[in-house]
């Protein structure tokens, strides 16, 4: 049992007792508590089973965060709630390593995320949110940032790492996902899209967010507009495509990662519309004619990417992302296939939509 009480106290909080450190949220990887204390603190327990540095992962933040209270400062606004704020331990440092574990704890934000979004008016405000992130983070010195998740979005690795799993198929379950595999292994088609264009230099690399679902996100709950862009852990370089595919992904799903009645499950093309508004009104200045073309595509790639992240991690045996079920990232794996399919069909739908937005 972890002594919350002594925990915190390194970081100069104090708690009655451990009951006042509650789990919170919905996020896939790293424990996150909210502390019932006043002011409130959300204190996380990082995976360092994928973030192998901690040291070096929360200079990153660190470095991050600086650079985007700078920006907050200068428009005005409240970095105490406009970005993350990392509460140091009584040493100093940015976390305080106990039992073999690595700690951190972030100054709490009072707003709401969503795991499936309740008005487009909420994605317009995303993809404004995420697209000045970027803008935001566009002369931040790349070269500082360590790269804490590598080939993160490369979706040709992500492929391969599929089939390694299948082969060594560690947890026996491969023969039982047959038709999961087959679709996922007729997709390779796409998987080299976004890497060649980065390679052929079409596609700049930017400083990037890498992980946009709408709960990383949070509302401020009186003016519902979007209050800061959170779990800063995979800033890395990457493209443009990333952070729009991703956050559609999740964002245009008419039901949430894991809905099983897959019938329900499609991608909202009105909800496509209301994000690509938000997004490209801040950075169709500085998209090229490349990045531009591969934004439907984008959605498609970033949604099979997870999707066989998902089933990877089935077939490895639920080592990566955290599950509530014993099926729970199968069930996922379908849903993002079962989007796939669907965006598929609408990518002449979505360039359209593109085009008129930005006429
Ligand atoms: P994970 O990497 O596991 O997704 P996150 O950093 O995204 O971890 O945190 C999980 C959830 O906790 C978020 O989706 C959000 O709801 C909540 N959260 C994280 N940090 C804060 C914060 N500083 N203030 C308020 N809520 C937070
Ligand atoms: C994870 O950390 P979280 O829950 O916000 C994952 C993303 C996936 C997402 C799927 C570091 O996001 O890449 O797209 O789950 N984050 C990491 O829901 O792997
Ligand atoms: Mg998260």
């Amino acid at each position: 049992m972890t002594d919350f009480k002594l925990l915190l106290s390194h970081f100069g909080i104090s708690v009655s007792s451990d009951d006042d450190v509650i789990p919170y949220g919905d996020g896939h990887i790293n424990d996150t508590y909210i502390t019932n204390t006043e002011p409130k603190y959300i204190l996380q327990k990082i995976n360092t089973n994928i973030f192998k540095d901690a040291a070096r992962l929360m200079k990153n933040v660190e470095l991050v965060t600086e650079h985007l209270t700078k920006k907050i400062l200068q428009n005005g606004g409240n970095p105490e709630v406009e970005t993350l704020n990392i509460i140091k331990t009584t040493d100093g440092q940015p976390y305080y390593e106990y039992e073999g574990n690595c700690y951190r704890v972030y100054r709490f934000i009072n707003g709401i995320s969503y795991n499936l979004p309740e008005t487009n008016d909420q994605l317009f405000e995303a993809g404004k949110a995420f697209g000045k992130f970027q803008n935001e983070l566009a002369d931040f010195d790349a070269s500082a940032l360590y790269e804490s998740i590598p080939d993160f979005h490369n979706t040709r690795k992500r492929f391969n790492n599929l089939k390694a799993s299948i082969e060594a198929n560690k947890s026996g379950r491969a023969s039982s996902v047959k038709s999961e595999i087959e679709f996922a292994l007729s997709y390779e088609k796409y998987v080299d899209a976004i890497i060649n264009g980065i390679a052929d230099k079409t596609i700049p690399l930017r400083v990037t967010h890498n992980d946009t679902k709408l709960n990383n996100i949070l509302f401020d709950p009186k003016t519902k507009k979007c209050l800061s862009v959170i779990d800063l852990d995979t800033v890395m370089p990457g493209s443009m495509l990333y952070d729009y595919g991703d956050a559609l992904r999740f964002g245009a799903s008419s039901a949430k990662e894991d809905e099983t009645d897959l019938d329900t499950v499609y991608c909202c093309l009105d909800k496509f519309e209301a994000f690509t508004k938000g997004f490209l009104g801040e950075l169709k200045n500085s998209a090229t004619e490349k990045e531009i073309e591969l934004l439907p595509l984008s959605v498609l790639l970033m949604t099979y990417e997870c999707g066989i992240r998902f089933l990877s991690d089935y077939i490895d045996g639920d080592v990566y992302f955290k599950i509530h079920y014993p099926n729970h990232n199968l069930d996922r794996a379908r849903n993002q296939f079962k989007l796939v399919a669907d965006i598929e069909s609408k990518l002449d739908e979505m360039s359209n939509i593109v085009k008129n937005v930005l006429a």
